[in-house]
């Protein structure tokens, strides 16, 4: 690494910031259980807590997202606690997730339900959580539905089509100036023969349908395993339609696994294509770096601050390719030299770097390390293993 690549290092760095998922905090499962954590977090202060912890040590998590009824379920009333905990644990709240897949009306869908009083519900709880954004000086409203069908022929696909059209366009006049919805798409899951918006292209059109505020959000555990998820982004980039990123890994569907866990290249490869942008564009694209993981296994804040670090160190790795030189070799249609930017780069062992641009802002050199010795971890599974106990659940 020459002191050019360092210098490319830490500007890269400087520009990273990767909001937390409240709850990737709490214990979670999938439908065969849920293995309860003592040390994990129930309450939205708690959930403050430990994101702040991750923000201590890494220096780069300074928000956090909410989803309204996990963690609002007093709607607007509670946001005058979110401030106070926002001040006390240092993060500030990122962006509002409305919840349209939890209450039961939403059983064959929110706006894409055919009883329209559901669809109005599911409108006015939106609506609520832009207000609860505004309130909170919180950019974005990050959007994702349930909706769909099981079985062939029982879901009139293009009338659904045309009620997310106009309840996003409703949605859509309710932001204020500087506010944002993002648009996150999923081929399936919970729905499994048909989802209303299963890909980036659905998400696109509604999106730039609903209005200029409107932009797309790409889960990256959202694709089928032989999609090109950089493919979209660079399209997505190319028409000013980024919004931000859901990040988590999988080996087989929707997993939520950490960052890079599985496939670092794959998320190399999205990084890359989103700093060859701004380099050829000369800006910073406006994205948001956010993560969507449910640790169900892994400790909870361990788990994040891997992705965090990990996120880190493959952000680093993409700013070290030579776009100059690829641009040169793509023009030349010299395969092996514009590929060899791309694997030389990712080849390259950047955290001596990350540990001096860590240093260099008087942050520990190994976040993992500095948090498992604060004995934090120690202090939470004392205080918070009776009320975590007490909420075993069962599937059936
Ligand atoms: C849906 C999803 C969505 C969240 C939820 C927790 O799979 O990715 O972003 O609301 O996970
Ligand atoms: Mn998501």
């Amino acid at each position: 690494m020459t002191s050019k690549d360092t210098e490319r290092v830490f500007q890269a760095l400087d520009h990273l910031q990767i909001e937390l998922p409240s709850w990737g905090f709490a214990n979670t499962g999938t439908r065969f259980g849920k293995f309860l954590q003592p040390a994990a977090a129930s309450s939205l202060e708690e959930k403050f807590s430990d994101a702040g912890q991750v923000h201590a040590v890494t220096g780069v998590c300074p928000t956090m997202a909410l989803h309204v009824l996990w963690d609002l379920p007093g709607g607007l009333k509670g946001s005058k606690d979110v401030s106070a905990l926002a001040k006390r644990y240092g993060v500030q709240p990122g962006s509002i997730n409305p919840n349209l897949f939890q209450d039961q009306i939403y059983k064959h869908g929110s706006f894409g339900n055919p009883d329209e009083s559901i669809r109005q519900a599911a409108l006015q709880h939106v609506t609520d959580s832009i207000a609860i954004g505004q309130e909170l000086r919180s950019r974005d409203v990050s959007l994702w539905f349930a909706d769909g069908s099981n079985y062939p022929g029982t879901a009139n696909i293009r009338q659904r089509k045309k009620w997310f059209e106009q309840l996003l366009q409703d949605a859509h006049s309710e932001l204020a100036l500087g506010q944002r919805m993002l648009v996150e798409y999923k081929p399936f899951e919970p729905a499994f023969y048909h989802t209303d918006i299963a890909d980036w292209g659905m998400s696109f059109l509604l999106a730039r349908a609903a209005g200029p505020q409107a932009k797309v959000l790409v889960d990256t555990g959202h694709h089928y395993l032989a999609q090109n998820i950089e493919q979209i982004v660079a399209w997505l980039l190319s028409e000013d339609m980024l919004g931000g990123f859901h990040f988590n890994d999988r080996r087989y569907a929707d997993d939520d696994l950490t960052l890079g866990s599985i496939d670092p290249y794959q998320v190399f490869r999205i990084f890359h294509e989103i700093l060859y942008f701004e380099w050829e564009v000369d800006q910073r694209a406006d994205i948001a770096y956010m993560v969507d993981q449910s640790h169900n296994l892994k400790g909870k804040i361990e788990a994040m601050i891997q992705t965090v670090t990990m996120a880190q160190e493959l952000f680093a790795k993409a700013a070290l390719v030579n776009h100059k030189k690829l641009a040169a070799a793509q023009q030349k249609s010299d395969l092996i030299a514009a590929e060899s930017c791309l694997q030389d780069a990712f080849a390259s062992d950047v955290r001596p770097a990350i540990r001096d641009w860590r240093r260099s802002k008087g942050l520990p050199e190994n976040p993992m390390q500095a948090f498992l010795e604060s004995g934090y971890l120690e202090r939470i599974s004392r205080e918070r293993a009776a009320q975590n106990a007490a909420t075993a659940s069962s599937y059936a």
